[in-house]
Formats: C-alpha cells, structure tokens, sequence
C-alpha cells in the first residue's frame, strides 16, 4: 500500500488526514501510536517526525510531517476523486489563511481542556520525577505540558482558551455569512473545512457544543459534515475522548454548567 499513516485514534491533527485519504478512497496502513504511552517519542519514530508528535504520513517511503502539510499535499498528489482546494489562486489563498488562523487558534486552544479533563489524571498519578522526564523529552510541547504540570491549567488558561475557541465561533459564523455558505469558504466543502472539523468534534466531546447553540449555521456546518461519506470511517470506535474516558460525561456536563 502507498500510503502509511502514523497516528493515533483521539488525536485532532491525525483525524484531518484520515478525513481526506477516507475521502479520496485512498486506502492506507494505519499505525496506531499510544500518545500517553510516549510512542511518538522513542527514537525511531522521532527520526521520521523529528516534533516527537502525530501524524507522520509515509507515501512511497517519502516522509510528510504536520497535518495541515499533509492534507495539502494529499490534494496535490491525488487530486482526482474528491479536491478540498479551490482553483482560483485568490480562493485557495483565503482557505490557506483561514487553516493558518484555525492552526494557530482552535486548534491550539482546544488542547488546553482537553488535557484538563481527559488526560490530568494519566499525569496526576506519575510521580514529579516521572513527569517532569516527560516533558523534558517533548521536542514541541515541552512548555506547554510545564504550563500544565500534575495539577492541570488553572482555571485563568482554561478561560482563555474557552474565549479562543468562542473567537473561533465568531469567525467561522462571520466566514459562513461572507461566503454564503453552507461551508466555510462557500458552496464547496475546502480543506479549511477539513482543519477546523477536530476541534469542533473536539468540543462538543467535551460537552461544549452549548457554546453554538445560538449559532444557527454552526449547528448546520456541523450537522453537514458529519453527513459527510469520510466521517464515519475517520470517527471510528475510540476516536472520541467520551468512548475512551467514561469519566469525561459527567465532568464536562460540570464544567458547561459553571461556564
Ligand atoms: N502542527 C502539528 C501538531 C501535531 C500535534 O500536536 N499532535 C498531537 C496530537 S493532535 C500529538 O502528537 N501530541 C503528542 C504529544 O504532545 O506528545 C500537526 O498539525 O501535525
């Protein structure tokens, strides 16, 4: 088979390059890595992802890191069955800025709950030893598992990043409207649509799709590409965090009441 992907079921960034290859109909070997088990950063795994993080797709034995990288560079080699990039330079151009601004966003900001309510307890249990081995062996998020520590963002990082993700709202309603929808950048579903997708499954997993309820065409946006043929297939079983930590439910019904 051509194609290789490492990655891992719950992981946001891998489940945009499952969405376009199950899309495309490419079919693939998938190697599922254990994240809180620290598989992306043993040796031979970060000489292919030097970032020590998933996805690494292998295509015919050449290496693509980075999942907004690799969604592009799938439309570019497989272009045929279905496309995510506008032709028009000026419309791929503006889906381009918009997965610059969701990488940078949602996608950054949706960790920080995240961690907070289904991962803390795996790092709670380590020892400070334990888990400060850890982070020191993070080439990317080092800091940021330092930020988190054994006790969890406090509760300041959870409101920005709860804001950040409210902002990102606004800006795919605003995105909607000013392409006249039903996806973000029109008529056609993009890869901006493919970028932004995790972090909203992401959030509604965690109980925080009460955050567009009053967002008509985000409840729509969300409602269509869950209808989408690559969904199913990309969300298969353990995917969700929900189907993974059966203590997530109760605790993000918690969290969505104080917000
Ligand atoms: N910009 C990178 C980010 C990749 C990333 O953060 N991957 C996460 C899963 S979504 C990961 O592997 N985390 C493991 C870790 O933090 O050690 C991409 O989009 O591929």
């Amino acid at each position: 088979m051509p194609f290789k992907l490492y990655n891992a079921p719950q992981s946001t960034c891998s489940q945009r390059v499952r969405f376009v290859l199950n899309a495309k109909g490419l079919a693939f070997d998938e190697v599922k890595l254990n994240l809180l088990a620290g598989d992306q950063l043993k040796p031979d795994y970060v000489k292919l992802n030097p970032n020590g993080v998933v996805p690494t797709l292998d295509h015919d034995g050449h290496i693509v890191i980075d999942s907004s990288v690799i969604i592009e560079y799938l439309d570019e080699v497989e272009p045929g069955a279905e496309n995510f990039t506008p032709e028009n330079p000026v419309a791929r151009a503006a889906m381009r800025s918009m997965m610059r601004f969701i990488d940078e966003m949602p996608a950054a900001a949706v960790r920080v709950p995240t961690f907070n309510l289904a991962f803390l307890p795996h790092f709670a249990a380590m020892s400070e030893e334990e888990f400060l081995a850890f982070a020191e062996s993070k080439p990317l998020r080092k800091e940021f598992m330092l930020a988190m520590g054994r006790k969890g963002f406090p509760e300041k990082d959870m409101n920005a990043a709860l804001d950040r993700l409210a902002r990102t709202l606004v800006r795919m309603e605003a995105s909607i409207a000013a392409s006249g929808g039903p996806w973000l950048m029109g008529e056609r579903i993009t890869l901006a649509d493919v970028a932004v997708m995790p972090s909203i499954v992401r959030m509604a997993d965690l109980g925080l799709d009460t955050m567009w309820e009053e967002k008509p065409a985000i409840a729509r946006w969300y409602d269509l590409i869950r209808a989408h043929k690559a969904f199913k297939p990309t969300y298969y079983f353990g995917s969700l965090l929900t189907e993974r930590f059966p203590h997530l439910k109760e605790q993000a019904a918690r969290r969505t009441q104080s917000i």
